[in-house]
């Protein structure tokens, strides 16, 4: 059946003075200390965000770091899929807050970090502002995030990219292997 509000290019819940419901996707990464531990931190706080609903939570990968200079160990990676009515700046506010709670350490700048927590895509959004740029700029060409998104989200696109099934054809692969051994509980 055609959407009969197709031609409208508002949104109409925002018309309504309700925020829309959107998807949102998260890449969460750790290469220092119990990398299993901080990203179960991640993903609890995640969860316990006002205002968001956890969807789901991939796999545990293991993936040789990407475009560091510095020699480092690999990290452990997920994409944490949710819900929310926040702004693409709360959203952002909130992932280097986690960050913070877990005391990010990453002494030497591009060197390893206990907590890397990304915001990858909000809904069908783009945005390109100096506090923030969505989707991010890198994630169409990370098989550390286009595989892990894959599994929980077979379907996705990546605003203005297109499917991420397309974008993974593109993409090197083979730092990449699941970790089924390394398991994280779902608050
Ligand atoms: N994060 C980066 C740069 N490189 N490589 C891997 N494998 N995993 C990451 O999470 C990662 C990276 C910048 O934050
Ligand atoms: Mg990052
Ligand atoms: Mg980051």
């Amino acid at each position: 059946m055609n959407d009969p509000n197709a031609h409208l290019d508002f949104d109409l819940d925002t018309m309504a003075g309700l925020k829309p419901l959107r998807s949102v996707v998260f890449s969460v990464g750790s290469n220092l200390g119990d990398r299993l531990a901080f990203l179960q931190g991640a993903v609890n706080a995640i969860a316990s965000t006002p205002e968001l609903r956890l969807v789901e939570v991939s796999s545990v990968y293991e993936t040789a770091p990407v475009g560091m200079v510095l020699e480092q160990p690999d990290f452990l990676n997920i994409v944490v899929l949710a819900e929310s009515t926040l702004a693409s700046m709360v959203l952002l506010e909130r992932a280097l807050a986690i960050e913070n709670a877990f005391r990010r350490v990453r002494e030497v700048p591009g060197g390893p970090r206990t907590l890397d927590v990304d915001l990858i895509a909000v809904g069908r959004g783009t945005r390109n502002r100096p506090e923030v740029t969505l989707p991010h700029p890198r994630a169409h060409e990370r098989a550390f995030v286009l595989i892990p998104w894959l599994q929980v989200q077979p379907d996705a696109d990546l605003p203005g990219l297109g499917p991420i099934v397309d974008l993974l054809g593109l993409v090197d692969l083979s730092g990449v292997r699941q970790r089924p051994d390394l398991v994280l509980d779902l608050p």
